[in-house]
């Protein structure tokens, strides 16, 4: 392909053969996360996918090359580095150029993820919760570039929605203008995460993963450009409850105001607040969003795979 693109041998096989491949990002890993969880995690949601019949490309920018497809001793090098005080940046549309020119060690965030697994013409992507509005946008003007990249590039992203540490009802606003089709995953709501339900109607449901594939092949057949969200709840034995949540959520919006957290920072902050104000709850709960969401990543990738052989 060209010079700053190294596709692991398997994922290029199965690119090749047109199987089922289900791009994975590693900011999750490397700023979601703490070590070792993150790791056990990412190492997990690989397997999930390979359970299900597709090959796993987990995405990170190293040694001055954007790596489509992960090994092991990669996925450690990534979750350890806070532990052994490395930096790993957090890379975002904007970033990503830099860590390539600077030989910089970065995890992509779902933004950057999207334009990699675009350029290797990956198609279907999994993670935990997309970027989004955040709540108080109309003064910090704080909107996630994964909203804008979802409008330009062509990746289906499975999701378990939005955290509500985000302005939930702004972000689907937000997603409508750039005309991002959200779709409930079995459901006719916004799930919220680590609950659900947002409360948010959508205005699409989708049944199965090949309904999925259909829209997905009916709007790049059309060049509608960009993304589309597959908004799948988290299983319900893993939910937390809605007050617990809110509560915390709430508390550590607070912390991260009175500390002046901004930019690039905000989400990786929030994300580490509640999982110790929930007293590691929301990391099981994340753990298990993550999986489900692999599982049916795969299932989408197959039913897209079998549609444009
Ligand atoms: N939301 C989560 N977990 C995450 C992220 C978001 O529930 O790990 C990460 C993803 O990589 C997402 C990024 O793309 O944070 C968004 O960061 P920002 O709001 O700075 O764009
Ligand atoms: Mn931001």
């Amino acid at each position: 392909m060209h010079d700053y693109l190294a596709i692991h041998p398997e994922v290029a096989e199965a690119l090749q053969a047109r199987k089922a491949v289900v791009a994975l990002e590693s900011t999750i890993i490397s700023h979601g996360m703490p070590y070792p969880r993150n790791v056990e995690t990412a190492r997990l949601m690989e397997k999930t996918i390979r359970d299900g019949g597709a090959v796993p490309a987990t995405i990170a920018v190293l040694d001055g090359r954007i790596r489509i497809g992960l090994t092991d001793d990669d996925l450690e090098h990534l979750g350890n580095s806070q532990a052994q005080g490395r930096e790993v940046m957090k890379l975002s549309r904007r970033d990503l150029p830099v860590a390539l020119a600077t030989r910089a060690d970065g995890a992509t965030t779902v933004a950057a993820t999207m334009i990699c697994a675009a350029l290797a013409e990956i198609a279907v992507f999994a993670t935990g919760g997309i970027g989004g509005v955040h709540r108080g946008a109309e003064s910090t003007l704080d909107i996630s570039a994964d909203l804008d990249e979802l409008a330009t590039t062509n990746v289906a992203v499975v999701c378990a929605g939005a955290k509500a540490i985000l302005d939930l009802p702004k972000t689907v606003e937000y997603l409508e203008t750039r005309g991002v089709p959200v779709l409930g995953y079995g459901t006719d709501e916004l799930p919220a995460f680590y609950t659900r339900s947002s409360g948010i109607r959508l205005a699409s449901r989708c049944d199965s993963p090949a309904m999925v594939a259909r829209i997905l092949r009916a709007k790049w057949q059309l060049g509608l450009n960009g993304g589309a969200v597959i908004a799948n709840p988290i299983p319900q034995s893993a939910a937390l409850d809605q007050d617990f949540v809110d509560d915390a959520i709430a508390r550590a919006l607070a912390d991260a105001d009175a500390q002046g957290v901004k930019g690039k920072d905000v989400t990786p902050f929030l994300l580490s607040r509640l999982e110790e104000l929930t007293g590691g709850a929301s990391l099981e709960a994340n753990i298990a969003l993550v999986r489900n969401n692999a599982a049916v990543a795969a299932s989408i990738a197959h039913a897209y795979a079998e549609l444009s052989a």
